[in-house]
């Protein structure tokens, strides 16, 4: 059983895996109406990947007896200086949200609900290993440099990562 506290705090997490997903949708399209083709389709299925975190999330509330509730998402279509700009701003987001988890571990403690903070031990390491790859990724850039030759090369090595460890595996398109 779900304490109201924990249940709306759980609510708040959906809103955020939904506003990830919707906001790497967004940088998915800018990238392929860039020529990014490859960092798009990683970016789709980071998008999927979110909504599998979001829907994780329901499946939890609503076994545990609570009611998880669909999220109401306003997201900006940005534009972005540049494909280094932009994956800055996809580690900046994850950081934001490995905020949220460790805040909504925290909360667990406090109210001693060790059922929902041993759910949450997967969020956990996920975020790590998100926060992993964005940073690898924002690495190419200042191994590889932001040259035209070296964008096109980066942007392949981005979609090699799709499917590799830790990497986004769901929703490519
Ligand atoms: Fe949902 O894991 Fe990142 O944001």
């Amino acid at each position: 059983m779900l304490t109201a506290k924990i249940e709306k705090a759980l609510n708040k997490q959906i809103q955020l895996e939904a506003e990830s997903s919707f906001t790497y949708l967004a940088m998915a399209s800018w990238a392929d109406a860039n020529g990014y083709e490859n960092s798009a389709q990683f970016l789709y299925a980071q998008s999927a990947e979110e909504r599998d975190h979001m829907l994780r999330l329901f499946t939890y509330i609503n076994d545990a007896g609570g009611r998880a509730l669909a999220p109401n998402v306003k997201v900006k279509n940005d534009d972005h200086e540049s494909l280094e700009k932009l994956f800055i701003a996809t580690l900046e987001n994850e950081q934001k949200v490995t905020e949220a988890i460790n805040n909504l571990v925290d909360l667990c403690l406090k109210e001693r609900d060790h059922s929902t903070h041993n759910f949450l031990q997967w969020y956990v390491a996920e975020q790590h290993e998100e926060e992993k790859s964005f940073r690898s990724i924002l690495d190419l850039f200042k191994l590889m440099g932001t040259d035209r030759h070296s964008l096109y090369h980066l942007d392949k090595e981005i979609g090699n990562r799709i499917g590799g460890d830790g990497e986004p595996e769901n929703g490519q398109i």
